[in-house]
């Protein structure tokens, strides 16, 4: 069994100055880039929506940042514009090294749907793939690192440990949103789910 580490949105608009930045988002860059020399495969995951995506608040009309709605899914939080496909928000921050990295999931690609999650988009049914390719490359155990700790990286862990997987969450390489108290509430539901939190 090979051990994956998968970092996650590592971008510009989660980072200080960006557009849904997230606070001191960028202090885990060179953690990220000294933890990542202790792995074998390092995999990332890169949010990349359309112009005009479903979770921006800009698309609903009357709608804020950070308000809640009921899509055809679920509940969605309305973002900020970020991380638009091809934009310099969308780029990987520029202190992480990338060149190790065997592969770059892309996800929230779809207009009409938001995906947290690595494995699942935000309706918890359509499949990204990554789990296929763990699986398939026989990593089952696999330590999370990124932005948000209580969005991308609690979702994503959520689904790994759900499907099965080894998961860790390194939280000292995460940044939280901690909106509306998301970070104690997903934190709990991580150890509920078995996450190893270091
Ligand atoms: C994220 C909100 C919207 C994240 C992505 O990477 O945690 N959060 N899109
Ligand atoms: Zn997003």
């Amino acid at each position: 069994m090979h051990q994956a580490l998968v970092v996650i949105d590592v971008q510009n608009d989660f980072c200080p100055g960006g557009a849904l930045a997230v606070a001191g988002g960028d202090e885990v860059v060179p953690l990220i880039n000294d933890l990542a020399k202790d792995f074998e495969h390092l995999i990332l995951t890169q949010d990349w929506h359309p112009a005009g995506h479903s979770s921006f608040a800009s698309s609903h009309k009357g709608r804020k940042p950070f308000e809640t709605i009921t899509m055809h899914y679920g509940e969605q939080t309305l973002w900020p514009d970020h991380c638009i496909q091809g934009s310099e928000g969308a780029n990987f921050h520029p202190g992480l090294d990338v060149t190790k990295a065997e592969l770059i999931l892309r996800k929230g690609f779809r207009p009409g749907i938001d995906s947290y999650s690595f494995f699942f988009e935000n309706d918890r049914k359509t499949p990204t793939g990554l789990a296929g390719y763990l699986r398939e490359c026989d990593m089952h155990d696999i330590t999370l690192v990124g932005l948000a700790t209580d969005y991308c990286v609690a979702y994503s862990a959520l689904d790994a440990a759900r499907v099965g997987f080894k998961v860790t969450v390194r939280l000292d390489c995460c940044r939280a949103i901690d909106l509306g108290g998301s970070l104690e509430r997903m934190l709990g539901e991580m150890r509920d789910a078995g996450v190893r939190l270091v």
